[in-house]
């Protein structure tokens, strides 16, 4: 576990306003990260605003003051902010328009997971042994000399069921496990957590779901399952009700893959690809190869090519990868 910078601490000690920031699209170890972060900020006596490029998605507003996460558009007034801290931020670029609230010449404290290339704080608190952003949060609140209660134990718990996976990953260690003990001994309710996210779902995801698994190919010897989301769907009237998070974790549960990418015609001519491995393969390399990232076993990134091609030009990048057949 690598430690808490002393100067992070200090950043805090010495300042009183702060902006919370998290990545585009966050997910629920970003939310939960930035939430627990305000809530100790506020416990504090500091000012704490939380800015993120997109609302948080609706699966999260079981969380206590799910309103403290403000888009930049609803943000205006707040004007800019010499004191940020991103959590579960791998690049200045994961922050998307956030980033316009940061002042010039603004001090940056950085708090992540992410097998980063990128070092952009003035302060950074990485860990990539870390399973979530949220268990380096919960060591961070610690060292600040505070107990999370029982709401900041559901924020941190959830990013940390989040990130493992339901504690089925492989960054499943001993001290995140531990440390989700300590956030359920704190007041977090692992059942309502897992009915709120995982049995929750609206219709539309459930028929997107269906639909996905439909489009499940199987490549490279049944080493490397494919699904993708065409242009046609994404622009649908539906589509904006549909959650995949957690999609691409059905063609990696087929027996025998060791890869699985879920493609989304995002736009004409440009396609995001989700990606998932299990055993050696490590899929942050190839995400990197398109300029995305995140990692080893979890990562994206995004392909300027429409769906048909994006498919075989991932394909490719990921048959030189895999190593040979067991
Ligand atoms: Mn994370």
């Amino acid at each position: 576990m690598v430690a808490v910078p002393p100067e992070a601490l200090d950043f805090i000690k010495r300042n009183g306003r702060f902006l919370i920031s998290s990545h585009v699209n966050p997910d629920g170890d970003g939310i939960g990260a930035a939430m627990a972060l305000k809530w100790a900020l506020l416990k504090l006596g500091k000012e704490a605003e939380i800015v993120i490029d997109s609302p948080a998605p609706a699966i999260f507003d079981y969380f206590e003051n799910y309103h403290w996460v403000k888009t930049p558009e609803t943000a205006v007034s707040l004007g800019k902010f010499s004191c940020v801290i991103t959590a579960d931020v791998p690049s200045l670029e994961r922050l998307g328009k956030a980033a316009d609230l940061i002042a010039e010449g603004a001090k940056l404290l950085v708090i992540d997971h992410h097998i980063t290339g990128e070092v952009f704080g003035n302060i950074n608190y990485i860990d990539e042994g870390a399973a979530a952003s949220c268990e380096m949060i919960l060591t961070f609140i610690k060292a600040l000399g505070l107990v999370p209660d029982a709401d900041a134990a559901e924020y941190l718990y959830t990013g940390i069921v989040i990130d493992t996976g339901r504690f089925r990953f492989s960054n499943t260690t001993p001290d995140v496990l531990r440390a989700a003990a300590e956030l359920v001994a704190a007041g977090a309710d692992p059942a309502k957590v897992c009915e709120r996210i995982f049995f929750h779902n609206n219709y539309e995801t459930t028929m997107a779901l269906g639909r996905m698994i439909d489009s499940i190919r199987l490549h490279h010897d049944g080493r490397t399952a494919i699904a993708s989301f065409p242009l046609s769907v994404i622009q649908g009237a539906e589509w904006k009700k549909v959650d995949t998070e957690g999609f691409v974790n059905h063609p990696l549960a087929i027996q025998g893959v060791e890869v699985a990418a879920l493609f989304k015609e995002v736009k004409p001519g440009v396609t995001r690809a989700s990606l998932r491995a299990k055993h050696e393969i490590d899929v942050n390399e190839i995400a990197q190869t398109f300029g995305g990232g995140g990692h080893a076993k979890a990562s994206g990134c995004t392909i300027n090519a429409p769906l048909a091609e994006a498919q075989e030009i991932l394909l490719a990048e990921i048959g030189k990868r895999l190593g040979p057949a067991e």
